[in-house]
């Protein structure tokens, strides 16, 4: 059986420092922010291995998706595509991938380097520098190789980053023309306020493919800021981007989901009078360890619940528990051994 879950996006490993206060000054970082590393931000990596206690985990937000969605899924249901080299650290990603029940499909770039990500903890904020290195070298050529042109033609659903905008429309279109050719599920996620703000342009050529695009308050507040809409309610932002247009032949209403932290869950679907808002329970501070990949986490559990046919309210509360799950661990990671969930 082929998987039933392809999903595609920057696959990353993450260098993760706590208590980094300091460095948030001076790399002129927010505290909960997600940006591609630029000028002197670009000597990040370098300083926090030599200066600080780092740990190295596996990250790249739709990757760790993956692994969340494989979490609640029979094994071999997750196959991950992305560009990394042919280094360390790819061999590092696609061990943990195997280990956790996804598939890797990695374009890979010799003599090329694996992207990474410094996860600058402080408190229960996370801030994201990435340098793509190969993950931006993606090439549309690879949909098309036999092994990965199969796995797209035996999935169901389709996960892609929006992170991957920043380079990867084309492929991001093929798959998502393909996906409604065949009459799948199409799913995004915002990823980040900097994907509405600077890559507005691309995420409008895909959002009329998407059957389903995940975020957070803060990119949900950004999509409606570059769209000129006034109102900050998250349901109705929710409710305005269900309501975009689809592309001709769509099948489906489009499904909205926009996470607020434990404040609360929003849920619209194309049509609806209003959304659905679900609450959230609130860890204490004693079981929080930082909350880097909680987002994707809540994202893989939502989309593996629905591949494994539950409804709406129930994916819902698969990504609450493994959102929750993740934000007890360091990084992007799960529990293992693991828990029954769905
Ligand atoms: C293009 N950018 C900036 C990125 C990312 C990214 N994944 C893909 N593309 N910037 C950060 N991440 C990943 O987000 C996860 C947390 O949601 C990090 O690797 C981290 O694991």
């Amino acid at each position: 059986m082929s998987p039933s879950l392809f999903c595609m996006g920057n696959p990353l490993l993450d260098i993760q420092v706590t208590q980094g206060e300091k460095l948030l000054e001076k790399y002129d970082l927010k505290a909960n922010d997600a940006v591609l590393a630029s000028g002197k931000q670009l000597e990040i990596y370098d300083e926090i291995v030599k200066d600080y206690k780092v740990t190295y985990v596996a990250g790249g937000a739709a990757q760790n998706a993956a692994r969340g969605a494989a979490y609640v899924l029979p094994p071999n249901s997750v196959v991950y595509a992305g560009c990394v080299g042919d280094d360390d650290r790819a061999k590092q990603l696609t061990e943990v991938n195997e280990k956790q029940g996804v598939q890797s499909v990695y374009d890979v770039r010799k003599g090329g380097e694996t992207g990474a990500c410094a996860v600058v903890i402080t408190g229960h904020h996370r801030s994201l520098v990435t340098t793509l290195h190969a993950a931006e070298k993606f090439d549309i050529a690879h949909l098309s190789t036999p092994k990965v042109a199969a796995l797209i033609d035996g999935a169901k659903f389709f996960y892609v980053g929006g992170f991957f905008l920043t380079h990867g429309t084309a492929s991001t279109l093929e798959l998502a023309k393909k996906s409604l050719a065949a009459n799948k599920t199409f799913a995004i996620n915002l990823s980040a306020p900097f994907i509405p703000q600077f890559f507005g342009d691309n995420l409008k050529q895909v959002l009329p493919y998407c059957d389903i695009v995940v975020g957070n308050e803060t990119e949900a507040a950004s999509w409606a800021a570059a769209n000129n809409i006034a109102d900050t309610d998250l349901s109705n932002i929710a409710l305005a981007i269900a309501n975009l247009p689809r592309a001709e032949g769509t099948q489906r209403p489009r499904t909205v989901v926009i996470t607020h932290g434990d404040k609360a869950t929003h849920l619209a679907t194309t049509g609806a009078a209003e959304a659905k808002v679900y609450s959230v329970a609130t860890l204490a501070d004693e079981q929080i360890v930082d909350t880097n990949g909680a987002g994707d986490m809540f994202a893989g559990g939502f989309i593996g619940a629905l591949v494994n046919g539950k409804s709406l309210d129930e994916a819902v509360e698969v990504g609450h528990r493994l959102g929750a799950m993740c934000v007890g661990q360091v990084g992007p990671q799960l529990k293992w051994p693991k828990e029954t969930i769905a």
